[in-house]
């Protein structure tokens, strides 16, 4: 393996395959001697900060929303916040955007680092921080002083204050530094690595970097080229559906930004963590090449229901919704071998002995297998979704939260919060404080999501509706009363779920046990590659993929995009403030 390897056994105990989180365990036998200058560790450690400093204000609205659908409001213990639109707009940009953007650039860019063992440009991580601080602060005025209540979606005629949308750009532009910054890690390390094949780790993070960068385009467009000069009054109206499209030419690719994070951790990480090696190198490249050259064309499957585009062009995006499935699909049989090796390993031969016998007791695992299983879910409701026929169902129904809340707001979250029982005890080089709770922390949220998905999912099949104050709605159907309260009572959970971590985590920064030893971050062993020569040396042609990815996109656009402009400026605004 051309990467910096840990001299760990691919047999590691499960104490010697996390890095670190056991009290008085020497984790790594062999640290790779991997060490970053303090001024980059600290701004990383602030990425991550800053994303569940963002988390703490998303999940205290979140419980606002379930508990609006069991009949309750606490609207009021919000001051300032004066609608349910207000609250779910913090709720979304707060948890979706600014707590994702902000942990995976500083995640990221570790994996990226310790993948090429070497620093980055310590310039480029101080600007996406910057950035990604300014705009969360410019839409969190807006937002906190009324002059945004336009939902994460932000569609138009809604119209926020100019400062809203300046934010959210400047919050992308942060995403975009990185990107550079990994990229120019990858010239440099090229350059003394002539012909040798990428570091997975890093591979991972670059492709999925790189993924959204091309995927940014539309919101880039959308936000730049039109709703900062509308909201500046320099339009004269603005065109709803080009802007919709525009928005989810972006905003589907935007879920895998989300996901892939998680998959870094997953493939790269969690073989080594639990003891056992990642079944194949080669695989994991192509589900990477997958997502970056079909996650974008598939917009479309969010507008089914608009109309103004053919039924030919959704058709299109369909296929491809599919296709995009696949990369999870393997994804979800190559972990499961991977975890399958990690049981085995540890003498267990019956059948599926080897689940209770994977490191349930590590916190860091744990929330990750969590995270898993609620994936399953998730990814099965995805499915229902992208089938334009159950798609006409479920649309607007609360059944897309209850699908959302098992992708992002569990398989991904809690694989974060998984990762931050690793990391930030790394960062800070203090022991992770209070091991036990955080052990029951994963479960406590994990039971909150199944719980509140089954109410969302089951009132979403009532056509109970989506991105409604049920607590004050006067037209509720008995047939969401049942689901109401599940949705209430897992809402509940998971916030007290997200409470404890918060408790774990300050634990762990202020009264962790200052650590003596160093140790690594956790990097996987492959039972198979990377290879060497043949057909796989092509998976590392980045240029290569990105242009198949183009021709993919204009496959699914061009043709709406020729036959629908030039926009249309002719809707006023509906600004609410
Ligand atoms: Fe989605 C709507 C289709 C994945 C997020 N999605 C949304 C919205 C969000 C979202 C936020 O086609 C709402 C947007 C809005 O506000 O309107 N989605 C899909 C499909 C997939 C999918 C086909 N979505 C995601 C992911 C998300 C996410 C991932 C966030 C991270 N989604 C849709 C569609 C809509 C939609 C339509 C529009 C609905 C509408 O009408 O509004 C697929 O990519 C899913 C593939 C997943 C799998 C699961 C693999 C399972 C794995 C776990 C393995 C488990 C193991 C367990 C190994 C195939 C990998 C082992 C553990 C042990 C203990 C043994």
């Amino acid at each position: 393996m051309s990467a910096p390897s840990i001299t760990l056994s691919p047999r590691a105990t499960p104490a010697e395959g996390l890095a670190g989180t056991r009290p008085g365990t020497p984790v790594v036998a062999h640290p790779s001697g991997f060490t970053l200058p303090d001024d980059q560790r600290a701004v990383i450690r602030w990425s991550i900060y800053i994303g569940f400093m963002a988390l703490s204000v998303g999940v205290l609205n979140g419980l606002d929303q379930a508990l609006s659908y069991a009949g309750i409001s606490i609207l009021s213990w919000f001051p300032g916040m004066k609608t349910y639109y207000e609250g779910l707009t913090v709720h979304g940009v707060f948890n979706a955007l600014v707590m994702t953007f902000s942990f995976t650039n500083g995640f990221l860019s570790l994996a990226t680092a310790r993948a090429f063992n070497r620093p980055l440009h310590g310039g480029l991580l101080k600007a996406a921080l910057g950035c990604l601080v300014a705009g969360a602060l410019s839409a969190s005025w807006a937002m906190f002083t009324g002059r945004a209540s336009v939902l994460y979606t932000f569609y138009p005629p809604l119209q926020a204050h100019p400062a809203f949308y300046i934010g959210l750009a400047l919050i992308v532009v942060s995403t975009w530094v990185t990107t550079l910054n990994l990229a120019l890690a990858l010239r440099s390390w090229r350059r003394e690595h002539s012909g040798e094949r990428i570091p997975l780790m890093a591979y991972t993070a670059i492709a999925t970097y790189g993924m959204w960068t091309l995927a940014s385009i539309g919101i880039a467009i959308e936000v730049v080229g039109f709703l900062i000069p509308w909201s500046l009054g320099l339009l004269p109206g603005i065109d709803p559906l080009l802007m919709r499209t525009l928005f989810w030419l972006t905003g589907h690719p935007l879920v895998y930004f989300w996901l892939l994070p998680a998959y870094v951790s997953w493939y790269t990480m969690i073989p080594r963590m639990t003891g056992g090696r990642l079944m194949s190198d080669s695989l994991t490249r192509i589900v990477f090449v997958m997502f970056l050259t079909t996650s974008v064309p598939v917009g479309f499957h969010h507008q089914f229901t608009d109309p103004g585009i053919s039924q030919s062009m959704k058709a299109v995006q369909a296929v491809f919704t599919f296709v995009v499935f696949v990369p999870s699909l393997a994804t979800a049989f190559s972990i499961m071998a991977s975890l399958e090796n990690a049981g085995r390993n540890r003498g267990i031969k019956s059948l599926f002995g080897w689940i209770p016998a994977l490191p349930w007791g590590d916190p860091a695992v744990s929330a990750q297998l969590l995270a898993m299983l609620t994936f399953v879910l998730g990814g099965i409701t995805g499915l229902v979704n992208a089938s334009y026929s159950m798609n006409q169902v479920i649309h607007n129904t609360t059944w897309v939260p209850g699908h959302f809340h098992m992708t992002v707001g569990s398989a991904v979250l809690l694989t974060f919060v998984g990762v931050a029982y690793w990391l930030v005890p790394y960062l800070t080089n203090r022991e992770l404080w209070g091991r036990k709770l955080a052990v029951a922390q994963g479960w406590v949220y994990a039971i909150g999501v199944f719980i509140m998905a089954r109410g969302l999912i089951s009132g979403g099949l009532e056509g109970m509706p989506r991105r409604t104050f049920m607590a004050g709605a006067t037209y509720r159907n008995p047939a969401w009363h049942l689901p109401g309260i599940y949705t209430g009572i897992g809402g509940t959970l998971m916030f007290i779920g997200a409470l404890m971590f918060f408790v774990v985590l300050l634990g762990t920064i202020f009264f962790g046990t200052r650590r003596t030893e160093q140790v690594d971050i956790p990097f996987t062993e492959t039972v198979s590659g990377p290879a060497t020569s043949g057909w796989e040396l092509k998976l590392d042609n980045f240029p290569l993929w990105f242009a198949v990815a183009i021709v993919f996109i204009i496959i699914a656009y061009v043709p709406f995009f020729v036959h629908y402009l030039p926009p249309h400026l002719t809707s006023l605004p509906f600004t609410g403030y």
